[in-house]
């Protein structure tokens, strides 16, 4: 009994990473069973081709084989896709196998079925595919052109446009004192989860029963939109993500591989498994960004912004996958940033090209837009020659604790903008460093120190269902969480998040250990299971803590009421006569008459004495609708050192000052930090997914697409000690699991660009490789590059 300590707020050592550490985990490749089959996909060697024919007989006559499979053999329905924004949305009907064309590297004609993962392998490489080849798109402008259409029932490859925004009054574009206009293209990234996807299959045919176990992110949401592909009745379907290496919202997703092993399954009547490999993944997991924004910023000469305009085109890839055309969608609430534009205007246009879907990756939607706008800020302080921070300093939004409605129409939950700017500039000794870097500048040294700035909030805690659905988007944004008081004094929480990596074992325990007053290592947290912890919506949006954490809350505010009335019938007084102090219901003014949580978990269990009215067993179950998103915000600021000779990029100090809320695990938070940051340093110098004329990925490996390592990736001071807390929920707290990424990329470019804007340089490119700054060096100089 821990009664007097308090856990929030605490940095308690993960209790997942003792598995994690030593091997006791278990991926999915860990499972195996009885009996079972391994699957592989028969991918094509054309990007865009119509098919002539598939044939799969060589295939079929190998070793091992137990069948080959075309979509025409199959006849399944559909992927899910669950979010068409708009009501003229033209939706590219996207099959598990590709039957008519193909329409991306990635895009599936067949699937082998062989006894052991080798055999099946060998096998798909055996299948002969005959098709017409067509000209690949795969650069979003010329997609839109429409001179090759991908989709001919579509007519287009324009899918989609979305506006939102004219608010204020938009002649302030043509008419204010300064206008600023640029271009900024982010490329496509590829998710590189430690783990690649895989999924095994099984079930009992007599019963109609059936099992996925799946790399996944989303148990719950497959369970629902599988069961719909598969024909399965719902309740009999069960999906379980067991322990899973990352996903970064990569796995925020139902695969054609997740149908097919199902399908396959139901065939077969063997369970069925498959293991993606990471050339594989590269091609057949969505990508995330692929995207270019004409920005415009109106202000004055003194540096107040007046309105922002970004018109967008996102490539969407060949098909939709469960939530594309929505993330550019995500990010429109953000364009504003922490600043107060009179005047805003969003629009985007979604098209089709011959690439990978895309979809939800890390930030989804506000990366993109964070990006822009800071790149936009930074363009309009160096236009009117004013320092960056002081522009973005004059445009703050000031300090609010009530929920206010943003130029973007949504309710930010609360905000104070500026104490995080002044704590970053200190942190990094902003006025020091630029003393240096004009001195540098002075001696003309070849290796040039730069700044950048990001101030960002974000719009994450996905999601209030009404606004969900006002959103067209299918699903709600509810979760839940069920609490189980146990005789032996344990707590049992089962909880409808689905974590792979965040640490939610940990910090559920503490939130249940200060609300029922036990220790923290008698909390089990029990998750990833549909059969288990059927009430859920799983992880992404930074939603985890701030839905299904608040849950926990509720249910543990109900357990409390359960024991109360059980401790006032115990202790024979009214329960307005006890009091909740030091984790136990004691009695006011007699404290050693007292009941803990455990004692009447116990009271509860064996039932020989409840007052009447009271079932046996001290449980409860809560479900949690959030009224509102969560906003944290934050200011990073990178410093860089440019060599002026090679183009090459040092990042010699980055500042992470982020405020969410109430901290649950200062630990956990800034181990976010760090890995969003460390993906937003990748995007902003190092990832890129290429490719050539033919529409083939040159990046095709980690050979070719730079995954940094610890090496590269600069020590990140973090300070997470403002919290701001949200009105949106009783525990205050705000998500954390995007925000490095979100804030990092714009930190990192402005800073190259600020190394080099005095030789001229007004742009880099992203990633920001030597390559590219080297030309922009020599571009700035007049030279030839
Ligand atoms: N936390 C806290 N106090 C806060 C906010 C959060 O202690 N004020 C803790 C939470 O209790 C939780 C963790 O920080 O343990 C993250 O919480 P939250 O911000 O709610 O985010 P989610 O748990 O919903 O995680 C999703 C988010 C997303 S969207 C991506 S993408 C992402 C990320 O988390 N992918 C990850 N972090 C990742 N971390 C790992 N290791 N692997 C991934 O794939």
């Amino acid at each position: 009994m821990v009664a007097t300590e308090t856990f929030i707020g605490q940095p308690v050592l993960r209790k997942e990473d003792g598995d994690l550490l030593t091997g006791q985990a278990r991926f999915i490749d860990n499972f195996t069973m009885p009996g079972m089959l391994w699957m592989a996909m028969v991918r094509p060697p054309y990007v865009h081709a119509t098919i002539n024919s598939v044939d799969t007989s060589a295939a079929a006559s190998m070793p091992g084989v137990v069948g080959v499979y075309t979509g025409k053999d199959l006849s399944l329905g559909a992927l899910p896709f669950v979010w068409p924004i708009t009501e003229d949305i033209k939706i590219p009907v996207h099959y598990p196998l590709a039957t008519d064309k193909i329409r991306f590297a990635g895009d599936a004609v067949a699937v082998v079925l062989a006894e052991t993962r080798e055999q099946a392998e060998d096998a798909a490489e055996m299948v002969s595919i005959e098709a017409s080849e067509l000209k690949a798109v795969t650069d979003l402008r010329e997609a839109a052109k429409d001179e090759v259409i991908i989709h001919d029932d579509l007519g287009t490859n324009v899918v989609v446009h979305w506006s939102h925004g004219g608010a204020g009054d938009q002649d302030i574009f043509e008419s204010a004192p300064v206008i600023v206009q640029e271009t900024y293209d982010q490329p496509r990234l590829i998710p590189n989860a430690m783990e690649p996807r895989g999924c095994l299959a099984y079930g009992v045919g007599a019963m109609d029963e059936w099992t996925l176990v799946s790399a996944t992110q989303i148990p719950h949401i497959a369970k629902v939109t599988l069961a719909g592909v598969m024909g399965i009745e719902e309740p009999k379907f069960r999906v379980i993500a067991p322990d899973v290496g990352g996903g970064f919202g990569s796995k925020l997703n139902v695969y054609a591989e997740e149908a097919l092993a199902c399908a396959l399954a139901k065939r077969s009547g063997r369970p069925v498994k498959w293991i993606e490999g990471r050339q594989e993944n590269y091609v057949a997991t969505i990508h995330g960004r692929g995207v270019t924004h004409d920005c415009t910023l109106a202000g004055t000469e003194d540096g107040m912004i007046l309105g922002v305009k970004f018109v967008e085109l996102a490539d969407m890839g060949a098909y939709f996958q469960l939530l594309t055309p929505g993330i550019p969608e995500l990010g429109a609430w953000v364009y504003m940033g922490p600043y107060r534009p009179e005047t805003y205007w969003y629009e985007f246009r979604g098209i089709v090209t011959n690439c990978t879907p895309t979809d939800a990756y890390r930030g989804a939607g506000r990366p993109e837009a964070t990006y822009v706008l800071e790149r936009l800020v930074d363009a309009f302080a160096r236009k009117i020659g004013k320092d960056p921070a002081a522009v973005r300093r004059m445009n703050f939004h000031p300090p609010f604790d009530e929920a206010t409605t943003s130029i973007c129409g949504l309710n930010v939950d609360s905000g104070n903008y500026e104490p995080l700017l002044d704590k970053a500039l200190e942190l990094s000794a902003y006025d020091e460093v630029r003393k240096e870097q004009q001195a540098r500048r002075d001696r003309g040294d070849t290796k040039q120190l730069g700044i950048g700035l990001s101030t960002y909030i974000e719009m994450c805690g996905l999601a209030p269902s009404n606004i969900l659905g006002a959103l067209r988007y299918a699903a709600g944004g509810w979760d839940g969480a069920t609490i189980e008081c146990t005789p032996g004094g344990g707590v049992i929480v089962k909880t409808g998040t689905s974590p792979h990596g965040q640490g939610h074992e940990t910090s559920w325990s503490q939130i249940v250990a200060d609300g029922l007053g036990v220790d923290p290592d008698k909390v089990e947290v029990l998750h990833g299971d549909t059969a288990i912890t059927p009430l859920g919506m799983d992880t992404y949006g930074s939603r985890s803590l701030s839905v299904g954490g608040v849950a926990l809350h509720f249910a543990m505010e109900k357990i409390k009421e359960k024991a109360r009335t059980i401790a006032a019938h115990e202790l024979e007084v009214s329960e307005d006569d006890l009091e909740w102090a030091d984790g136990s219901y004691r009695v006011k003014g007699a404290p050693d008459k007292a009941r803990t949580i455990p004692d009447l978990a116990v009271s509860a269990w064996h039932a020989h004495d409840l007052p009447a009215g009271v079932e046996p067993h001290l449980n409860a179950t809560a479900v949690y609708d959030p009224p509102n998103f969560t906003w944290p915000s934050g200011a990073h600021i990178a410093v860089v050192e440019v060599d002026t000779e090679t183009g090459a990029t040092d990042i010699i100090k980055y500042i992470a000052v982020d405020d969410c809320g109430t901290v649950i695990n200062p630990m956990i938070v800034e181990g976010q930090v760090h890995g969003g940051v460390a993906q937003g340093v990748a995007e902003a110098l190092y990832e890129e997914a290429i490719y050539d004329e033919g529409g083939n990925l040159t990046t095709s490996s980690m050979t070719q697409y730079l995954v940094p390592t610890a090496v590269e990736i600069p020590a990140i001071i973090t300070d997470n000690s403002q919290e701001t807390p949200s009105t949106t929920n009783p525990l205050g707290v705000k998500g954390i699991g995007e925000a490095g990424t979100i804030a990092s990329p714009p930190a990192v470019i402005n800073a190259v660009v600020d190394a080099l804007s005095h030789l001229g340089v007004t742009e880099v490119g992203k990633p920001a490789s030597p390559e590219r700054v080297w030309r922009a060096i020599q571009d700035a100089r007049g030279g030839a590059a």
